[in-house]
């Protein structure tokens, strides 16, 4: 009788995408995609322009800034007491005391881990590209944050078209050391194992407007705390004009927007606050199809998974 039970459930009518079960399994995550070609996008930060001299390594993590760094630094510091949100604030000022944060040093990747992990035990994990949405949201469910470590263009201090480590450390850091935002984060990621690629792409949709380009409101007024925002200056004083179209945030509406990732959005969502936008988050959470549930069990690192098919 057990034998007939075990091949009626070895025939799943349709079986769920593989997802990482143990961090472990992040090593497997790695898949990279390419959406520009370095040596025909004269804006990818792997260009390599014959006619630049600009004499900096493109490397980052440890070392002593670069002028593009200082400049990228120095301009988005000058906005961030009007533009930023409070949590964001509060972290940068930890990690220019304790972490090396400022204009004349990038740090070293494996420190502001180690600070993340004190924090809300978020890690960070240094990857050669632009991984798969799939790859990157599953990272999150298990607090790793995969980050890149090339240096922008400096052609482009003001606005790059790709994440580079001047977004990872001055958009991404500060706000993974908040522990709602840290949970919202991990709340996607969990939410992405196993789903189908349509779900995927919604969830990185939903990625999209609020990790990177979220906007919420504080104190009577509408701050960045999205990492996109966070890293460009262009794009944040752009966000916080009143050109951009507001819209309130809704997962469901948010899933489905079209999105730039060339240059500025035209639409931002605002948030009431992060609980607001939690709240929100796991309602549309529970309606993505899905034959099980996982629960991230962090003693062990291991995923959870409950009522599997
Ligand atoms: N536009 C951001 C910046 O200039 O720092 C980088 C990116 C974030 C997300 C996509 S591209
Ligand atoms: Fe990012």
């Amino acid at each position: 009788l057990r034998r007939v039970a075990e091949d009626v459930r070895a025939v799943p009518e349709e079986r769920a995408p593989w997802f990482p079960r143990k961090i472990g399994d992040l090593d497997k995550c790695n898949h990279l995609i390419t959406k520009y070609d370095p040596d025909l996008d004269q804006d990818h930060p792997g260009y390599s322009d014959p006619e630049d001299s600009d004499p900096e390594p493109q490397v980052g993590g440890g070392g002593g800034g670069c002028v593009c760094v200082r400049e990228v630094y120095r301009t988005l510091r000058s906005i961030y007491p009007t533009h930023a949100c409070r949590q964001y604030l509060e972290n940068l000022v930890e990690l220019e005391r304790h972490c090396g944060y400022g204009e004349d040093s990038i740090p070293q990747l494996a420190d502001i881990s180690a600070f993340l992990r004190e924090r809300t035990g978020f890690q960070l994990r240094p990857v050669a590209g632009l991984l798969s949405a799939r790859d990157f949201l599953s990272s999150l469910a298990f607090r790793v944050f995969q980050c890149t470590q090339y240096i922008r263009h400096s052609s482009t201090p003001m606005h790059s078209p790709e994440p580079d480590c001047c977004h990872e450390l001055l958009g991404h850091v500060p706000m993974l050391a908040d522990k709602e935002f840290a949970q919202f984060s991990q709340e996607i990621g969990l939410a992405s194992l196993g789903a189908s690629d349509e779900d995927i792409e919604k969830l990185s949709t939903l990625y999209w407007f609020t990790v990177e380009f979220g906007l919420c409101k504080q104190d009577g007024s509408v701050k960045a705390y999205g990492a996109g925002l966070l890293s460009s200056y262009g794009e944040l004083m752009y966000a916080l004009s009143d050109e951009p179209e507001y819209k309130p945030f809704d997962p469901e509406e948010c899933a489905i927007q079209p999105y730039q990732d060339q240059t500025y959005q035209p639409v931002y969502f605002v948030s009431e606050s992060f609980e607001d936008a939690k709240l929100k988050l796991r309602q549309y959470s529970s309606t993505i199809r899905k034959a099980f549930s996982v629960r991230y069990d962090p003693f062990t690192c291991t995923m959870e998974v409950l009522d599997e098919p």
